[in-house]
């Protein structure tokens, strides 16, 4: 793992699928490496489809703000928002005019957010816009939830064509691999109807008070077998369960595991007990977030920094894949023309 890209479109307000399946493990992946961390608030990624101009930028301050308090250190990782480096667009451009339309067809993503949404030309170039933020970065390791995999298979193959055919001799691109946490590649929403999803109106937020996080989790459905307080479940078949399992210990795990399969807890005792694993995990980062919105320049001045620090290395990676692609050097046109 030499450098490490990822990155999170300002949507909506994080949850705790964008947290236990990516954004922990990049603050782990911070501890390592450092400023060869780097993350991005893709905020060009988030208007391929219908935004609020009114909100826009609220959302990347907002999401920008959550990752610190999730745990990214400015100071040791880089954080920046995508429009802040325009040369992502640049990269992407160019690896849009070598990307067959029938690979972005195919891309699972763009199929569900085409049913959801009118399809627009930036949905289907989604993906190649994604494999540019990585490779503009030279990044050989992606952490991701396991939606993103199929993107990130695209970005390898999307590298391995570039190479091939632009400088064989000495690759530009490194083939980048996903990274998934497995204890959380997929974080199921409350109406376990799929994955939590900002879109979907079924998360658990990461800044939301206890009081509305209890509000969401006490109406949450549960194995539908427990109809009355003293029918047994099955803890496989409830959402409810699968939380406890990534935010409760050991101990409370076995108890709502015997209690739910015995009748011997109800689903809203089984509730409360995860409130207390869920607002272990999010207090401390809700403290932060608190910090931070008493202190917002330290956010402002990261993105600033972060993009300052990120435009280096991108300068330098256009300058490669013009070369590579044979555009014509502003600096010499003279001894061309001559
Ligand atoms: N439910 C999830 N479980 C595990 N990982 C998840 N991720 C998202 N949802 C889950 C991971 O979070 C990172 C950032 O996601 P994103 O916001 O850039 O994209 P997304 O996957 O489109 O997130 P949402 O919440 O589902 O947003 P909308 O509804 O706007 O599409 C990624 O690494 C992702 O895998």
């Amino acid at each position: 793992m030499k450098r490490v890209f990822s990155g999170i479109q300002p949507t909506g307000d994080l949850h705790i699928g964008n947290y236990l399946g990516a954004i922990r493990n990049w603050v782990k992946i911070g501890e390592q490496i450092g400023k060869d961390a780097i993350f991005c608030i893709v905020d060009y990624h988030a208007i391929t489809i219908p935004h609020d101009r009114e909100l826009l930028g609220r959302l990347t301050f907002d999401a920008a703000l959550a990752n610190m308090a999730a745990g990214l250190d400015p100071n040791k990782i880089v954080l920046f928002a995508q429009s802040h480096v325009p040369e992502h667009l640049e990269l992407g451009w160019v690896f849009s005019t070598q990307t067959p339309l029938g690979e972005l067809e195919r891309m699972t993503q763009f199929k569900d957010k085409s049913e959801q949404h009118s399809v627009l030309a930036g949905l289907l170039m989604y993906p190649v816009l994604q494999a540019a933020d990585i490779l503009l970065y030279k990044a050989d390791t992606v952490p991701v939830g396991e939606d993103q995999i199929q993107h990130i298979e695209l970005t390898r193959e999307i590298a391995r064509r570039f190479n091939a055919k632009f400088s064989p001799e000495n690759p530009v691109f490194p083939e980048p691999k996903a990274s998934i946490d497995k204890s959380a590649a997929r974080v199921p929403g409350l109406d376990n109807s799929g994955k939590m999803s900002k879109s979907k109106n079924n998360t658990l937020e990461l800044l939301e008070p206890q009081a509305a996080l209890w509000d969401k989790i006490r109406v949450a459905p549960t194995d539908p077998a427990r109809v009355r307080r003293n029918d047994p479940g099955t803890p496989e078949k409830c959402v409810i369960f699968s939380y406890h399992k990534l935010f409760s210990n050991l101990d409370t795990i076995q108890e709502v595991d015997v209690g739910c399969r015995t009748a011997g807890i109800g689903c809203i005792d089984c509730k409360k007990l995860l409130m207390v694993g869920l607002m272990e995990t999010l207090e401390p980062i809700q403290a932060r977030a608190a910090h931070f919105q008493a202190h917002p320049h330290e956010v402002t001045d990261a993105l600033v920094a972060g993009a300052e620090h990120c435009q280096k290395i991108a300068r330098e990676t256009m300058l490669e894949v013009r070369d590579a692609i044979g555009l014509l050097r502003p600096n010499s046109i003279r001894p061309v023309i001559q």
